[in-house]
Order: C-alpha cells, then sequence, then structure tokens
C-alpha cells in the first residue's frame, strides 16, 4: 500500500486518539482538485518532517461538508483511483477548528488560498503557514514567523511537489506522483500554452513526477479522464445538481437561485419527480424563484436551456418577460416542449454563447427595478 495511503487511513485514527493538539492544513472553500490533493500531500509531507516527539497531528482538512462531497465528481474519481476513499477523509463539519482553537491546540496551515473568508477570520490567529499560488491581496493578514510560500504558477500541487522534491523526496511513490501530476495536468488544461495557466515551473515540476511513474503517463489520457470525472453527474440527485453550481442573486425582497447544470434540462426535470425536489429546494435555500441553465458540450455543438421554476405565476411571468425580452431578446429564448411541470417555464436557449455571466446582469436589472 502507498504510504499516503497508509497516512490517509490513520487520520481518522489519529483524531480518534484525541491528539492533544492538531495542526490542520487547510485548501479553499471550493475544494476542488487542486485544494484537496494539496492538503492531502502537503500535510503527508509536513507530518513526515516532524520528529517524533512532537505531540502534534497534522491532517488534512477538506473545507466542504461531508455532504457535498459526491458533488465533486473529479476530486472523489481521482482519490478513489488512488485508493483514498471518504471513510478516511476529514471534512470542515467533522472537526471543530473554533473549539481546538479557543482551547489554544490549533494550528493551520493554508494551501491554495491566503486569506481566510470572514466568516473565519478568528481562525487567522492559527495560521502558522501559507503555500498559495494566487497573486498575495494587499490585504493579506501577516503571518509573522510563519512559513509563507506564494508564487504564481498554474497550480497549486506544482509548489507542493516542489516542496516534497526538495524536503523529502522519499515520499515520492508513483502514487503521491501521480496524484500530484494529474492535479497540474487538469489545472493547466495538460499544459496547454493557450489556456493561459501554465508556466514554466509546471512543466518542470510535471515533468519530474511523470518520471518516477511507470509506464509514463500519458498527459492527454489523464486529461481527459479528470475532465470527463467533472463533468460527470451521472450519479447525482436533482437536489443535488442544483447545488453543483449556484449563485444567489438577491433584490427588490426576493432571492434567486441560478443554477448551472451539465445536462439538458428535460434531464433534469425528469429526475425532479415531477417537480417535487424543484419545490424543496426552493423552501429549503429560502429562493422565491428558481433560474435553471442547463448546457451540454461536444466537439461539435453546445446546446443551451433555460427554465424558470417559480410557484407564483405572476412573478414567473415578470421573469420570464425579463429573460425573454431584455437587451433585445439577447437570448433568443423559443419555448421547449417536454412534460410538463407545474410551474416551471422552459426554454431553448439560441444563444448558446451565453453564459450565466449574461443571464445574470438580466435578472439584476429586473430585481433592482422592482425595488424603486
Ligand atoms: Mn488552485
Amino acid at each position: 500500500m502507498s504510504a499516503v495511503v497508509e497516512y490517509m487511513n490513520a487520520v481518522n485514527k489519529s483524531l480518534s486518539a484525541r491528539w492533544p493538539a492538531l495542526h490542520v492544513v487547510l485548501g479553499n472553500e471550493s475544494c476542488d482538485l487542486d485544494s484537496a490533493v494539496s492538503a492531502i500531500v502537503y500535510a503527508f509531507l509536513l507530518h513526515s518532517l516532524q520528529n517524533g516527539e512532537e505531540a502534534i497531528g497534522v491532517v488534512p482538512v477538506l473545507n466542504i461538508p461531508v455532504a457535498d462531497y459526491p458533488l465533486k465528481s473529479e476530486v472523489t474519481h481521482w482519490l478513489q483511483r488512488h485508493g483514498i476513499y471518504q471513510n478516511s477523509l476529514l471534512f470542515r463539519d467533522e472537526v471543530n477548528l473554533g473549539r481546538l482553537q479557543e482551547g489554544g491546540s490549533l494550528r493551520m496551515t493554508l494551501v491554495d488560498h491566503h486569506v481566510l473568508p470572514p466568516a473565519d477570520a478568528r481562525l487567522q490567529a492559527a495560521v502558522v503557514g501559507v503555500l498559495d499560488h494566487r497573486p498575495l491581496e494587499p490585504n493579506a493578514p501577516a503571518c509573522e514567523g510563519g512559513s509563507v510560500i506564494v508564487e504564481q504558477v498554474g497550480s497549486c500541487c506544482t509548489l507542493v511537489a516542489e516542496q516534497v522534491l526538495s524536503r523529502n523526496p522519499a515520499l515520492l511513490d508513483p502514487v503521491t506522483a501521480s496524484l500530484l501530476y494529474g492535479t497540474i495536468i487538469l489545472d493547466t488544461v495538460n499544459l496547454n500554452p493557450a489556456a493561459k495557466r501554465v508556466t514554466p515551473k509546471d512543466v518542470e515540476v510535471s515533468t519530474q513526477l511523470a518520471r518516477l511513474m511507470s509506464p509514463p503517463p500519458s498527459s492527454v489520457e489523464v486529461f481527459q479522464e479528470l475532465s470527463q470525472a467533472k463533468a460527470n453527474v451521472s450519479g447525482l440527485t436533482c437536489d443535488q445538481l442544483l447545488r453543483k453550481d449556484v449563485k444567489v442573486a438577491t433584490g427588490g425582497g426576493l432571492r434567486v437561485g441560478v443554477a448551472s447544470v451539465p445536462l439538458r434540462l428535460t434531464e433534469l426535470l425528469a429526475r425532479s419527480e415531477g417537480g417535487r425536489s424543484l419545490t424543496e429546494h426552493l423552501a429549503t435555500r429560502s429562493y422565491s424563484l428558481l433560474v435553471l441553465l442547463g448546457f451540454t458540450t461536444t466537439q461539435e455543438t453546445v446546446t443551451r436551456d433555460l427554465a424558470v421554476f417559480c410557484p407564483d405565476a405572476s412573478l414567473r411571468d415578470q421573469v420570464v418577460s425579463q429573460l425573454v425580452e431584455g437587451q433585445g431578446g439577447v437570448l433568443q429564448l423559443a419555448p421547449l416542449e417536454y412534460e410538463g411541470v407545474e410551474g416551471c417555464a422552459a426554454f431553448r436557449q439560441g444563444n448558446v454563447g451565453a453564459s450565466r455571466k449574461m443571464v445574470m446582469p438580466l435578472l439584476k436589472a429586473w430585481l433592482t427595478a422592482r425595488t424603486s
């Protein structure tokens, strides 16, 4: 068994053994593949560098509630493929960081971000290290005496790999190397300069990692496998699909959920139990209405659909006419034939270039106009 898998299997045990103190390595709240793999491998490195007398457990924490883990389909896929299963992972709602900190028994290293969100600001005092690949924010809190490594490269995993290579290269067995390698390939769109993510260091480090794997990986295949896993929503329920990628617009006393789903909307609505899951979703999230944006892409074609779900007919008609007519009918909406769901108006969107970035301003303009 790979050492990184053994380490991860021990993570839960180390917690249940009640370490007097914890050193948590925390990724950002999107919990994308970069955050998850960076947290795991960097925690593994820090753990390996401790001397035996120090009674502190170093553990990676995935910065989402455990219930959201199935939504991160490329993360679940890549970790499972390397022998790391959900039961050896620690999620944000499974460990009380606030209480640990109050007891003075928390240290934190932030990976793939370097500023805690406002809700976590009180944890700042516990931060002893940062490893991030985005430009340093001007208002970033100083981490005095801590280990701060911030460098703009395509993937935080490039920086993690560089640290492992220089501080404890023996950790890089084929499994650990592959975990990092795949993440760098996904983040840099297969090291493609046209995508404007990749830097010379990403290329250099991923080449070094590839040498540690046998047979040598095909970066094209790795990229395809991870992109497909990311788009794979076959196992998700309607409710999970609606939570996967959602933005909220508010105004005029209304709260509008705008959910993007990688499916034809006819397929989503078919999974909605005749609209029951939409009604429940509206209630649990306190939305006044839901706008659903469906999209599919193949090599040749892109499809986009749009639907407005709102039990209140007059409100629904208002938002529908705004979306149909707004900005000279830019979205090119035409009614969609489908098995009806009550309270739902669905359209095929002729303008397939118009993503949520174009829909949101239309909605916001409508919400603002309601206020005045
Ligand atoms: Mn990242």
